[in-house]
């Protein structure tokens, strides 16, 4: 079943496509709830049981009426090892926006991450220069306010984010107004 699925969205057109937005980084992070979430209008709390993603997948999307082209790669170590390799042409050509997720909670990945942010940076700057990339400090709801500004911070230092002044970096949640309010100032700063 998932596999026809698969072929479906395999035969999108990219042309046309509107803007292409990337959302990758490790797995479990809240990648596909983002997306279910902001473009599909599904309530936070009904992500819970959604499936890991297999492969990746990639659909038309509205955002404030504007349309997006959106990659939702699953984030298990194959499917990344993939993305950077032989998917690397399918996966960032045409690519307008990256979104680089982290979940917050998980500090023992945190190095783990910044090796694919890294990878994820090699490819942009070989196949799409000029994509806006973000980094999503995701699943700040878990954290304290008071200690939110520091695990900011530190997922900044250890990705060395002080060195790469194009890339902002946000806390969001789908449990609050951020995820929203962080999508729409990057997805529609330029429409
Ligand atoms: N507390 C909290 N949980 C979240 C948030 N966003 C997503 N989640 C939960 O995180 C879990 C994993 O979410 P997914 O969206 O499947 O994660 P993913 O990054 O797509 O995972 P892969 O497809 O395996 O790469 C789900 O149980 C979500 O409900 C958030 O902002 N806060
Ligand atoms: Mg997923």
């Amino acid at each position: 079943m998932s596999f026809i699925i698969q072929e479906k969205k395999d035969e999108v057109n990219e042309e046309d496509i509107g803007n292409k937005v990337l959302l990758t980084g490790l797995a479990h992070t809240g990648k596909t709830s983002i997306i279910q979430v902001v473009f599909k209008g599904m309530k936070p709390e009904e992500t819970i049981d959604l499936p890991s993603t297999v492969r990746y997948t990639r659909e038309h999307s509205q955002l404030k009426g504007f349309n997006y082209y959106v990659v939702d790669v699953g984030g298990q170590i194959a499917y990344l090892e993939e993305i950077f390799d032989i998917l690397e042409e399918t996966i960032f050509t045409n690519l307008n926006y990256l979104f680089y997720v982290v979940d917050v909670e998980r500090f023992e990945e945190y190095y783990q991450a910044r090796e694919y942010f890294a990878l994820a940076l090699k490819s942009v700057e070989k196949i799409c220069m000029g994509a806006t990339i973000t980094v999503l400090v995701h699943k700040m709801d878990l954290i304290p306010e008071e200690e939110r500004e520091e695990k900011i911070k530190r997922i900044s230092e250890i990705f060395y984010l002080d060195t790469l002044e194009s890339v902002k970096i946000y806390g969001t949640s789908i449990y609050e107004d951020s995820i929203f309010e962080v999508m729409e100032e990057i997805l529609l700063e330029k429409q």
